[in-house]
């Protein structure tokens, strides 16, 4: 089951470009978002030329074509994570914005003074401030699954807070630090046999592995296109019928309406009570696409290629005198390397290997608390997807060494 790895990179343009310096592009920063294929682009592209028109409201031919290709589109993704039915797929921006959605409606529907929501300690801050923002409005409770020293999340210590009742159970599936993948069906399990509420945090689990909502019995799974080989400007949050039913609505607008009277409105069916105002038409074009290129790839394939990779990667860095891993063995994630190196700063380390075009990311990457936990300020992280090689792992890996022979 091995990628062709030649064949996938002739399908991103980006990937055949230079730098200032002229220096190929080794773009190791997919964790952040992911580069697009040809597929994607042309889908946009024709979109555009062809098709361009508002949604659900326009009788002529390019309002029906492009309200057609929004919901094609709709399908492809609920079909992807294998949802019982679009309907229980709201386009959002991102993300954070599927979370925020939970936040707002569901969380303040059904949140109240002293509620327990349990969260944990390798959150992105897309799911840890929207819970902060109802703690200041609703003085709930926020709780947080360990992380023990093996950059595993402490299931002993969730199941002693489960037994303080939990309202709800917020996580992700993947840590975009540690590249963690935490047990999402078991989590999801303790969590439902004491009557809690599940969030999933999807934003680097469902780009990378194969993900079936159904299987986990998510009730919530929030994640974005554009870490997937799609476009910024849209993602989705999926949820189980009977919680988007009830829920109110999040944005108040057109299209999410049934009827409004001057004074009074009826929200409109599922998914549309979600989506007010004009959508990411183009977007969520560019999103179909993009799972329809990702499946022609083969997700259990991609997920084989970045374990690979990855294990090569951490074999490598770790033989690095002064490199420190953050992050499980690779059997236990995903294609994410997050490193320290001794007395250099993580951006030093990222400028200098720009230089030769190896693109990582330095900084907190928005998991603020996990870095304080660590007691660092930063890391740099290199991160995979199906596009990248061992030879780019050796570039980075020699990167490193000349960072090493510049701080002496
Ligand atoms: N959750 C996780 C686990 C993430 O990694 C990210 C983005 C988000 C949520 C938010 O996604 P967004 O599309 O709404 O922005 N992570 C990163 C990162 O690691 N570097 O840049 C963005």
């Amino acid at each position: 089951m091995s990628l062709n790895v030649n064949e996938i990179r002739s399908q991103f343009p980006i990937l055949q470009r230079e730098t200032a310096t002229g220096a190929r592009v080794v773009y190791l920063d997919s964790t952040a978002t992911s580069q697009k294929p040809l597929a994607v682009i042309e889908a946009m592209n024709d979109y555009y030329r062809r098709s361009n028109a508002n949604i659900h409201r326009g009788v002529h031919t390019l309002a029906e074509e492009a309200t057609a290709l929004y919901e094609e589109a709709r399908v492809k993704v609920a079909n992807f994570i294998h949802a019982p039915h679009p309907q229980q797929i709201i386009y959002t921006r991102n993300t954070t914005e599927s979370i925020n959605l939970v936040a707002y409606t569901w969380g303040r529907a059904n949140l109240k003074m002293g509620d327990l929501v349990i969260l944990t300690e390798m959150e992105h801050h897309s799911n840890l401030v929207p819970w902060h923002m109802l703690q200041a409005e609703r003085d709930i409770r926020l709780e947080f699954i360990p992380v023990r020293a093996d950059f595993t999340l402490d299931l002993d210590a969730y199941r002693a807070l489960l037994e303080q009742g939990p309202k709800l159970v917020s996580f992700t599936h993947m840590s975009n630090v540690l590249g963690t993948i935490n047990p999402a069906r078991e989590i999801i399990r303790l969590a439902h046999d004491v009557g809690a509420v599940t969030v999933v945090d999807g934003a680097q689990s469902v780009p990378h592995f194969a993900v079936d909502v159904q299987d986990l019995d998510a009730d919530f799974l929030g994640f974005s296109a554009h870490k997937m080989c799609g476009p910024t400007g849209i993602g989705a949050l999926y949820g189980k019928m009977d919680l988007l039913d009830e829920m109110p609505p999040f944005l108040g607008g057109g299209d999410m309406i049934k009827e409004v009277k001057l004074r009074s409105f009826r929200p409109n069916t599922l998914p549309h009570k979600f989506e007010a105002g004009t959508p990411a038409i183009a977007e969520a074009v560019g999103f179909g696409a993009a799972v329809d290129y990702l499946l022609s790839v083969g997700m259990d394939a991609i997920a084989e290629h970045e374990h690979q990779i990855t294990e090569y990667a951490l074999d490598r860095l770790e033989e690095i005198p002064g490199v420190k891993l953050f992050g499980p063995t690779a059997d236990k994630k995903g294609g994410v390397a997050a490193f320290t190196l001794d007395g250099v700063h993580p951006h030093d380390v990222a400028q200098i290997l720009d230089r030769d075009g190896v693109a990582v990311r330095a900084g907190h990457h928005c998991a603020q608390p996990l870095h304080e936990k660590f007691g660092i300020p930063a890391t740099s992280r290199a991160s995979f997807y199906l596009y990248n090689t061992k030879d780019e792992v050796d570039m980075l890996v020699n990167g490193i060494y000349k960072v090493k022979e510049l701080f002496g």
